[in-house]
Parts: C-alpha cells; structure tokens; sequence
C-alpha cells in the first residue's frame, strides 16, 4: 500500500498507530465475539420489544446458513437479496448469508416493485428474504420480471400466515440440520454487493469484500477511535437504529460493528418522533447514528428533553453535510456532556474514511468531518488533473481515496470501475480541503449525486424516467437546496416539438415509478433545451447556478 505517490508531504495519513487487520471472513470475525457476548441482548425492536441474545443470532444465523445450501442448494459466490425494514432478524439473515458463502444485497423496502425488479435483474439475485408486510410487492416485482426464485418470509407477528409458495425464515433459521459446519470462504470473496450510483450514471452493484469490510471494523475500532465499551452485568452500551439497515452507514456501523461490540441494537422499523422519543425515554441510550436530518429533530423538536440524553456520550453525523451552527444549536439543547462529531464515508469504502480520534472529539473544528482513519489515505487533487498532483493545505478540490476498506470495483462494469479510480486512487467526487491540524471538510458534491435526508437519488435513474414520458423529448435533473431534506430533485424537461406537457402530470408518473424520497419535490420546469457540453454530457452546475441566482 506504501508507495512513493502516498509518502508525498500532502497525502494525509493517520497519526494513529496502525492496526493490524487479520486475514478473517466477517463470520470469522464476528461468531467468537456473538459467542462471548451471547448472554447479553444483541437487538430489540422499539414497537414490538421483541429481542435476541447474540447468542440466539449466532444459533439462528448458522442455522439459516446450512438451510440456504442445503435446502435451497445455492452455491458459493450466489447473491442472496434481503428487502426489509429495521427489523431484529436483519443479522440473522445478513450473517447466516455469509457463513454460507453467498453474497448480500441489500435493498430498499421502500422501493416500487419496478426498482426492485431493476435491481434483482442487475445483481442476478438468487433469493429474496423479505417481510410479510412487503411479500405482495416483491411477488410483483418477480412477476414482472418473470422470475422464480425462492422468497423467504419473516412473519413479523405470529397471527402472520406465510404466503402459498414462499418459505418461512424462521423453519430456516430454528432448524437444526445435521451436516458439519460450513468451511469459512476467503477473505477475498465478495460479501455485500450495496448500491450506488458513485460519481455518474446509475446505481451500481457496489463490490465489498470480507476483507473491505473486516479492515473498516478493525479502522473504526482503533483505541483511540472506538467509544463502544464491551457489556457486563452493570453495562451495555445502547444504540438506536434508525438509519436503514439496507444501507452501508446503518448497515455497518447498526449492524456488523454493533455485534463486534457487543451493543445492544433498538431497531426502529420506521422514523416517526413519537417512536423515537420513546426510545430515548426507555432505552439508556449510549450513543447515536444520525444523518443530518435527525440531528435537525432533536435539536428543534419540543418533546425531545435535555433528560433524555442523560446517557448519550456520543452524537455522530454522517451521510450528508452538517453546518457548524446546526452542530453548535444541538449542544445548547443537549448540553456539552454529549459530543457530537462528524464522520465521512460513501458506500464504496465500506464506508468509513475519516472519523474522530478521541482526542479531537470536541466541537473545535465544527462543520468539520474529522481524520483520517487508519490504514488511509486520502488526497485533494485539482477536479479533472490528471497527473492527480496532491494539492496542499486549505486548497480545494477532489479527494481522492486508498485503503483497505476501498470497493473492488463495481458489479459488471469494468469501464465506470476504471473511471472510479486514477492510477489506483478511488474517486469520491467530493470537494474539500484540509487545514492546518488534518482536519477535513467537505464544501460540495463534483458529482451527480443528490442526497436527500442522506439517501442517494441518481440524477440519471429520474431522467431515463422522465425521458420516457409521452412528449418528453429530454430531461435533466439536479439536487436544490432544501431546508428539511438537505436536498430535493428538481427536473428540466424539454417537450417533444407540438406537445405541451403538463408539469402535474410528470410529477404524478414519477411519483409512481419511484419511492417517496425520490419524487420530484425541486418542481419540474419545462425548458427549450438542456445546457450540455460538446461530447453531450448535461452541464449541471449551469443549470444549479441559474436555480441559485434567477429561482428557474
Ligand atoms: N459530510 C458531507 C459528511 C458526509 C457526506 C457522506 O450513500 P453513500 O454512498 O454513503 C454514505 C455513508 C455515510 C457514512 C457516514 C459516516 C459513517 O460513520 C458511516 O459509516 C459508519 C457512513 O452516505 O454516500 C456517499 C456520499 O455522501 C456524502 C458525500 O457526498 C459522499 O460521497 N457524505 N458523509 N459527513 N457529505
């Protein structure tokens, strides 16, 4: 990894001692510490109470894994979906995937079955595992696609009856089945094929493995990083899930690195206040995952109490840029016992890139996104320089990644994987600067991206939609500022020459294609044509500038 180009004076390292990471699938990782916790509850669903030790996850998960290769005879390297809120059984599912040697991919329980229909088709997915309550959604995806592969059920309550021709999750994970247990994979297997649309384009199968995903474990967990203790009988740090699970911020940090330390998980099958302050008020709740948009709640919402963070120590945001004053109100509110920190990541790095040493986990750098994680190494180079020149302090431009935890590439597409890189260095797309101490900051988004309450939106998944509505002739979409969400979609579209398109009527065609998040509640603004440049590609930031100075 340590090569001329990384020991140049502006690369940024960490100044923490490094870690050593060891060769281990994430099963491997994780069942001797689900084994020495397994006393201790692992999850608990807010609304149902319903709870696992992590003893039980590890019972159940093995079970679950012997069933899917004896049973539904999947073979090593086959990718197994899992549509379902934040519910208990996540892991069990997640885990028992991996001690089989599939591979996971997670999607968005929120998504239209025409979104899960795409995604299934690209990842050649070979299972469902999905809930009751979204098992007719799947069936119509599958039968839009024409497709027969197993659906695994969770009854989510016991009156729940599983559907004619679908399979029980928990006959699966109860089961004991008498074979040995299965022989760990490499760690260079792929494990957890999640979805982003990276710099451009459409969301890709984003390729992690064991070991991508083993390393961001062993980098968050550094002495000087983690803040996690281990339970005892006094003792047990308790995290609120919230953030979705399907995703690699709630998917790493609620999940994998929550049973690596023995944390318990409240998981909240969906975000409403009452529910939330609920949990607050039950739980003694530790520590918090939050995207900016939480933190706005807790901050402004009159119920949420300065009591209820009587245990919180730490507040961390991610996912979507957070302001120094939005950080600063939310300590007035809380009070400065709890810190809050800001930490960077993206699905392609398994995600954590930098993140707070304890010794920096103050409000002095507010607005700020923290250090470099361990076994990192991150660069700013001027957007589009090619020779991909470090630049120095407090100058802006790309940052550019190289570690452990980096992706392998996306699924299928070698020519947008060999885009994401320049001369081994992953592109975020992302525009910062570094200061003085090494501290880093993001200032906006040179890609495509829009980011509403930190979820993706691809600007190119809503103009191939818009593009297909009767007198579109072409569209463009860009993120708009938005108070509450961070970001809204807002599309351009040119009508086709003799059609007067009417603005209502787009809205309501992609409000039924695509999840709610995705809508475009920008508005829709019809234009005689697209800016673009000479090779064709849409000149966004044209048309954010014209958003920002005229409002069209
Ligand atoms: N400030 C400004 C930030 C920030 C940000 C991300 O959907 P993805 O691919 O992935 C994520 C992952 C977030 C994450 C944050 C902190 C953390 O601890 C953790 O893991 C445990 C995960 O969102 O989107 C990646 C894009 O999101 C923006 C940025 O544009 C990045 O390229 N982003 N964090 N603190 N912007």
């Amino acid at each position: 990894l340590v090569t001329t180009d990384c020991s140049h004076p502006n690369v940024l390292k960490s100044e923490l001692s490094d870690v050593v990471v060891p060769d281990w699938t994430i099963c491997e990782m994780l069942y001797p510490k689900l084994e020495l916790y397994h006393k201790y509850t692992a999850v608990e669903c807010a609304s149902s109470g319903k709870s696992y030790t992590f003893g039980q996850i590890r019972m159940k998960s093995r079970n679950f894994s012997k069933a899917l290769k004896e049973k539904l005879k999947l073979k090593k390297g086959d990718i197994v979906a899992i549509l379902v809120k934040n519910i208990p059984e996540f892991g069990i599912a997640a885990y028992g995937i991996f001690e089989a040697g599939l591979v996971v991919t997670t999607l968005n329980p929120a998504y239209t079955p025409d979104e899960i229909k795409k995604q299934l088709l690209d990842s050649g997915a070979r299972a469902i595992i999905t809930q009751a309550s979204d098992f007719c959604k799947v069936k119509s995806a599958l039968e839009i696609m024409h497709s027969q592969i197993p659906i695994i059920v969770i009854k989510e309550k016991q009156a729940d009856s599983i559907p004619s021709g679908a399979i029980d999750f928990f006959e699966f994970a109860d089961t004991v089945i008498n074979v040995p247990d299965i022989e760990p994979g490499h760690t260079s297997d792929l494990a957890f094929l999640p979805y982003s649309s990276g710099t451009t384009g459409l969301p890709k199968g984003v390729e992690l493995t064991h070991n991508n995903i083993v390393s961001n474990i062993f980098q968050f967990n550094h002495k000087d990083v983690s803040f996690l203790n281990p339970p005892t009988d006094n003792f047990q740090d308790v995290i609120p899930t919230v953030l979705p699970l399907y995703h690699i911020y709630g998917f790493t940090a609620g999940t994998v690195n929550s049973a690596y330390n023995g944390t318990k998980s409240v998981t909240l099958d969906k975000f409403s206040p009452e529910l939330f302050i609920t949990v607050l008020k039950n739980h003694r709740v530790t520590v918090i995952y939050a995207a900016p948009p939480l933190i706005l709640f807790l901050t402004s919402h009159q119920d949420v109490k300065k009591e209820y963070f009587k245990y919180v120590k730490m507040v961390i945001s991610g996912g979507a840029p957070l302001g120094c004053l939005d950080e600063q109100r939310f300590t007035d509110k809380v009070g400065s016992h709890v810190t809050i920190t800001q930490a960077y990541g993206l699905t392609e790095t398994s995600p954590l890139v930098t993140w707070f040493p304890k010794t920096y986990a103050k409000n002095e750098n507010g607005g700020c996104i923290g250090k470099v994680v361990p076994k990192t190494y991150v660069k700013i180079i001027a957007p589009d320089d090619p020779t991909g020149t470090p630049l120095g302090m407090n100058q802006s431009g790309e940052l550019l990644v190289k570690g452990p935890q980096v992706m392998r590439g996306y699924y299928n597409r070698p020519e947008e994987t060999e885009k994401s890189f320049l001369n081994g260095w992953f592109r975020t797309g992302d525009l910062g600067h570094f200061n003085d101490e090494g501290c880093m900051f993001i200032t906006d988004r040179l890609k495509e991206l829009i980011k509403v309450k930190g979820f993706q939106v691809a600007p190119a998944e809503l103009e191939e939609l818009i593009r297909s509505f009767p007198g579109v002739d072409d569209a463009a979409v860009i993120g708009i500022p938005n108070q509450a969400h961070g970001e809204v979609p807002r599309a351009y579209v040119v009508p086709k020459e003799g059609f007067a398109l009417n603005v209502e009527e787009i809205k309501e065609y992609v409000a039924i294609k695509v999840t709610k998040y995705k809508q475009l509640a920008g508005g829709v603004q019809i234009v005689d044509t697209i800016p673009k440049n000479p090779s064709g590609k849409i000149l966004r930031r044209l048309l954010k500038q014209n958003y920002k100075e005229k409002g069209i």
